[in-house]
């Protein structure tokens, strides 16, 4: 029985990863380039560049074709996709999904909607990796991801709101009040995967204490966090250790943020995804 773990790109996922999941591309385009978010794309190079460049940047999503390439031959498909709050590539993993299991009886897939990105996206494939190992059907690990769902959360910490405001995905009142200089919106997600800005903090220690509190307050006990930054190791290593020093044998790991969640996070963002009960 072959099962596969697939997840579009916003995971951060690249394939070196040891639970073998095939990542669906999103793309950063420009009239200039077409940045495909995969392993071989030079993340500090895009973010260089895009500052640079004046004109407009869009995404997309993969396509149904790309994401049931990731499939590949799999009797069980199990993938994790951004939110369908703020992009498509849930409703082209689906339809995948569909055409999948039609194309090729006996074989199943599901696609998991986030309503979120990132960390959080990594903590439902690492589960699914445990629920996969565990002799599970189908549908018990449907059931069950689902349930676990209902127990993690993402905040974040956002350095500038521009990118998402230019293509429609926060109002531009919102993202405006953040353009100040070292001022930071935490927040973290609705229940429909949109984001809902909660604070307005002045400079990176305050948004940490407030982030920690959030965390608190949303029933963080000392579960798994996973941590990601955007071209800022140095801000994601400050919130580990204010972590650690509340939860030392918490189980918590820094990833980097990869094209997608870079383009949208910005420079000096990190993200926070945990367990919760
Ligand atoms: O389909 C597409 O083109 C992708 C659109 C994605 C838009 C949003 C990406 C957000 C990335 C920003 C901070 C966390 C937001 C939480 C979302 C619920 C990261």
């Amino acid at each position: 029985m072959k099962i596969q773990l697939v997840a579009d790109s916003a995971a951060n996922v690249t394939s070196q990863n040891e639970m073998g999941v095939v990542s669906a591309a999103l793309k950063i385009v420009t009239d200039k380039t077409e940045y495909v978010d995969n392993d071989a794309l030079d993340v500090a190079r895009m973010v260089a560049e895009l500052k640079a460049y004046k004109g407009k940047s869009t995404t997309a999503c993969p396509s149904v074709q790309e994401w049931k390439e990731a499939f590949g031959d799999a009797d069980m498909v199990f993938g994790v996709a951004i939110t369908s709050g703020l992009s498509g590539s849930y409703n082209a993993g689906c339809i995948a999904a569909r055409e999948y299991m039609e194309e090729n009886p006996g074989r199943k897939a599901y696609i998991v909607d986030s309503r979120s990105t990132g960390p959080e996206m990594v903590l439902l494939l690492e589960k699914l990796h445990e629920l996969a190992g565990a002799g599970l059907s189908f549908e018990e690990i449907c059931t069950a991801i689902e349930e676990y769902h209902k127990h993690t959360r993402l905040y974040y910490a956002l350095s500038s709101l521009d990118n998402l405001a230019k293509n429609g995905r926060v109002s531009p009142i919102v993202a405006k009040a953040v353009g100040l200089l070292g001022i930071r919106v935490v927040g973290t997600t609705t229940p429909e995967g949109t984001l809902h800005p909660e604070h307005k903090c002045r400079g990176e220690k305050k948004a940490m204490e407030q982030m920690l509190a959030c965390m608190v307050a949303s029933g963080y006990k000392g579960g798994k966090v996973r941590l990601t930054h955007s071209c800022a190791p140095e801000v994601a290593e400050k919130f580990f250790q204010l972590l650690k020093a509340n939860w030392p044998n918490a189980d918590i790991t820094i990833g980097e943020d990869r094209g997608l969640c870079c383009f949208y996070a910005e420079e000096g963002s990190f993200l926070s995804a945990f367990e919760h009960e």
